[in-house]
């Protein structure tokens, strides 16, 4: 895909009716969103109308959980799931999920509050879950961008995808990246029960989880854009626990027979695919 994919040509109508996949809820974590809460639910129902938005709140001190009940009254496709307090961003979309699997959802997006992830390209995620266990927005495959990001930022995010690459052998481009698409049966099938990440690398033990149990993992190009409202959740605690939770589980791979022969598995299908694309 590239970029002209993601951006209709002009006239065109985008397709917007995914009522094949069934239910199909967006998950919307938040902590201290309120400039951006009202935007992204209002993005992601004009994007597609059929979808339902949970907005998982860790008990915002800016009151944006207020803010997303007042749209939930007004719109019967918007949820809100109360939390305690801060919890970290893979608490709540655990709690999302759990919720998503007991209201009988199909499909659960994953989707940041600030409008970094366009609700204008789920389409695209969605259409790639038909032949896809998940799917990821990816900065980084070919027609992938980021916009107004600081130099550090980049060098933290490609270092990173670089380290989780080739520490746990997972043929992905952007394993960090939460914009998503799973099936429930994918979330059905890894257990959630173990996953104790808080962090962003949430992102990556989930990815891993699916790879793992075999499942299908696509990555179609997303144009990322920096938060324009509101304030970065980012911190070193946070890149602290990705650095050393893909240390562990790098190690572990190598000293595990089962870990050994999926590294194999996946270097000989790695070549497989370049040798591919590059005709031989
Ligand atoms: N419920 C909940 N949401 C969180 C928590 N931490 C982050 N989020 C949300 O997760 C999403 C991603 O967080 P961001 O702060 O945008 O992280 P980021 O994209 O790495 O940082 P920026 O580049 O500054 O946007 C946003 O919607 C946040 O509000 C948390 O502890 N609980
Ligand atoms: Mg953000």
């Amino acid at each position: 895909m590239t970029d002209s994919a993601s951006e209709p040509a002009p006239g065109s109508s985008p397709e917007t009716d995914f009522s094949d996949l069934g239910k199909i809820l967006v998950i919307v974590p938040t902590y201290n969103e309120s400039g951006n809460v009202r935007l992204i639910t209002d993005r992601v129902r004009a994007a597609i109308p059929e979808v339902h938005i949970l907005v998982a709140d860790d008990n915002s001190p800016d009151g944006t959980g207020d803010i997303a009940d007042e749209l939930a009254a007004a719109d019967e496709q918007i949820h809100v799931l109360h939390r305690q307090g801060k919890e970290g961003l893979g608490a709540a979309y655990l709690a999302g999920f759990e919720w998503a699997l007991a209201n009988g959802y199909d499909v659960m997006i994953e989707m940041d509050a600030d409008g970094s992830h366009r609700p204008e390209q789920l389409s695209l995620l969605l259409d790639a879950l038909r032949d896809a266990d998940l799917v990821l927005g990816s900065r980084w495959v070919p027609g992938g961008s980021v916009q107004n990001w600081p130099k550090s930022r980049e060098i933290l995010s490609r270092g990173g995808n670089w380290y989780t690459r080739v520490a746990l052998a997972l043929p992905l481009r952007d394993a960090t990246g939460g914009y998503r698409a799973y099936r429930a049966s994918t979330l059905r099938a890894i257990d959630l029960n173990g996953v104790g990440s808080a962090g962003y690398i949430f992102q990556v033990d989930l990815a891993y989880r699916v790879i793992q149990a075999g499942l299908r993992v696509v990555e179609v190009p997303i144009q990322f854009t920096e938060r324009e409202i509101g304030t970065s959740k980012m911190s070193q605690s946070i890149v602290t626990e990705a650095l050393w939770k893909v240390t562990v589980w790098g190690v572990r791979e190598r000293v595990t027979k089962q870990g050994r022969s999926r590294i194999k598995q996946t270097r000989a299908l790695t070549k497989q695919q370049s040798q591919r694309e590059i005709g031989a």
